[in-house]
């Protein structure tokens, strides 16, 4: 039955976006067998022309000709100054709603500034066009020049309503000199450099009033390296939009702003005996895009004088960026345009359905918590050692094991640095631990050539290399050198005898020479006595030998006593 129905689905959506055109129905009656339900779809607003919602300022105030009223000629007759700029005269001024308007029976309306007049001092105006909402460019911005396009301008944009602005394209007819950056074209970008701000020569070379009007942004040159030849293939588009935030967000915008810094001259130089000629005048500015509604809605409407997407599957907001209230039981999430050719619609869920029950913890945890200040569903408790408003971090001391899934069991794995050669007990990505000085592997556990390890990785005292031992001195262990007895020091560099003090040699252990010579006098004769009238088997007693051995070793209890007995004076100190 099931199968029925999804099948059913299928052919009635492909209809649908043959029918329709992809994503422009948010959702549509299903009827099973079951009966009628709805079925929610992927869907964003058509593509318009956004001329006649941008709110449009220009700077710095008075540049906007007319006030007071003055003569200009143009490039192609600079002699015949009799044109007139009249801000009072509805008939010979030039205010900026002329670069929206509808121009009818031919008649060309534009917006100008006032003359160089003030040259060397630069001519600069900038036009700042504001929407409120954000939006996507689905084409080429166009800006239509009258009387000669600029020599120099750059296009800006902003993606938080005029607060902060970034560079969008620059334009000079030499753009080394102008803005230090290489020319380049937008049709020469590719794929792996398609947002790159370029700085082009393209469109303010001097053509003749008569020759191309026109400066472009050139979104659809940028569409079709993903796209291809005449976009026939937007799902390769889209689906970048979907993995490359950076992408989709290169043709997102509130607000785009206009600098323009030297205007059209005609030639080579500044003719200063006629400066009347040299202005800024635009007839139209187009701008095709769509509102922004995260592929939640397929109607954008003006609303108290700004756009508004007509939100659709449970979600509100000027952009759908949010669900309902009564609509949290999961977390708000943007439409996707994956899987083509139909996306995903990612409706907001009424909250305690079925389908809003299972908060998105990755299995980790199955319940969830909205949290009203910071508007956002977070999951409770999440287990595993994860972390995170959908338990898709791992806890402090714990890495992602990048082998298995977001939700199995064992993707937080234990760092496990060692206590004595780590830092702290976190790590990175990786599972690498943050090691002390002299410390180094995974774990922090092993020590650094000229380190070694004694609770921790300390530095050597002595090796084989550069700190060796001096004076027949041995190292042990890398920790301390074992001296011969007539030297001292860490490397054994200071002879006992320096300084003209008199040597004692034979010091063993605190027991002075004649002391121990007078005890093996003593006992020598008693022990061989002893052992020398009871039958002289082989058997073992223990016995210090010298020179370095500090453990007790055995040997033959004969042998013992001779060497005992033979032994005059301990030559060598162990200690
Ligand atoms: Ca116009």
């Amino acid at each position: 039955m099931l199968e029925r129905a999804t099948f059913f689905l299928f052919v009635l959506l492909h209809t649908l976006v043959q029918v329709q055109g992809q994503y422009e129905l948010c959702k549509s009656l299903l009827t099973t067998d079951e009966g009628s339900v709805w079925e929610q779809h992927a869907c964003q607003p058509k593509a318009q022309s956004m001329k006649e919602f941008m709110r449009i300022r220009v700077e710095p105030p008075g540049i906007t000709c007319g006030n007071p009223p003055e003569r200009f000629c143009t490039l192609e007759n600079p002699y015949l100054c009799s044109d007139e700029c009249d801000a009072s005269n509805p008939d010979l001024a030039h205010p900026p709603q002329l670069m929206q308007d509808r121009e009818r029976g031919g008649l060309v309306t534009y917006w100008q500034t006032q003359t160089w007049r003030r040259y060397p001092e630069p001519l600069l105006a900038n036009i700042t066009l504001s929407w409120n909402k954000s939006l996507e460019l689905t084409d080429d911005i166009e800006i239509t020049f009258e009387y000669g396009r600029p020599t120099a301008m750059a296009l800006e944009k902003s993606l938080d309503y005029g607060h902060t602005w970034q560079p969008y394209q620059f334009y000079a007819d030499d753009c080394l000199d102008m803005f230090g950056m290489a020319p380049q074209r937008a049709r020469d970008l590719t794929a792996s450099n398609a947002t790159r701000v370029i700085c082009t020569e393209l469109y303010s070379r001097w053509v003749g009033a008569k020759g191309d009007k026109v400066v472009r942004f050139e979104g659809r040159t940028r569409f079709a390296i993903f796209a291809g030849h005449r976009l026939r293939d937007m799902d390769s588009l889209r689906a970048r939009f979907e993995s490359n935030k950076g992408l989709r967000d290169f043709f997102t915008f509130t607000d785009l702003r206009l600098r323009l810094l030297k205007p059209a001259l005609g030639g080579t130089y500044v003719q200063r005996d006629n400066l009347l000629k040299y202005f800024y005048a635009i007839s139209n500015i187009e701008v095709p895009a769509r509102c922004k509604c995260n592929l939640h809605a397929s109607q954008c409407v003006l609303m108290d004088g700004t756009l508004q997407c007509v939100c659709e599957h449970n979600t509100t907001g000027q952009d759908c960026q949010r669900c309902k209230k009564g609509f949290k039981a999961k977390i708000w999430k943007a439409g996707s345009y994956l899987p083509t050719p139909i996306g995903t619609p990612n409706t907001c869920a009424q909250a305690g359905t079925s389908s809003g029950s299972n908060c998105e913890c990755h299995g980790h945890s199955n319940r969830c918590s909205f949290i009203d200040y910071l508007n956002i569903v977070t999951c409770v408790s999440c287990k595993h050692n994860t972390r995170g408003q959908n338990c898709q971090h791992c806890r402090m001391g714990f890495y992602r094991n990048s082998s298995v899934e977001l939700d199995d069991e064992s993707v937080c794995v234990e760092c496990g640095c060692n206590q004595m050669g780590s830092l702290h007990d976190r790590c990175n990505d990786t599972g690498f631990c943050q090691c002390k000085e002299g410390t180094t592997g995974i774990k922090c556990d092993e020590c650094l050539p000229g380190y070694y390890w004694k609770q921790g990785c300390q530095p050597n005292v002595c090796d084989e290399e550069l700190l060796m031992c001096q004076n027949g001195g041995t190292c042990h262990q890398n920790q301390r050198c074992i001296c011969p007895h007539e030297f001292k020091g860490v490397l054994c560099q200071h002879s006992r005898c320096e300084d003209g003090k008199k040597c004692i040699h034979g010091d063993h252990n605190g027991a002075s020479v004649p002391a121990l010579s007078l005890a093996l006098l003593v006992l020598c004769p008693l022990l061989t006595l002893l052992l020398g009238s009871a039958v002289l088997r082989p058997e073992t007693v223990p016995v210090f030998l010298p020179p370095s051995h500090t453990s007790t070793h055995t040997c033959d209890g004969a042998l013992a006593i001779t060497l005992l007995c033979t032994l005059k004076e301990p030559r060598t100190s162990w200690t």
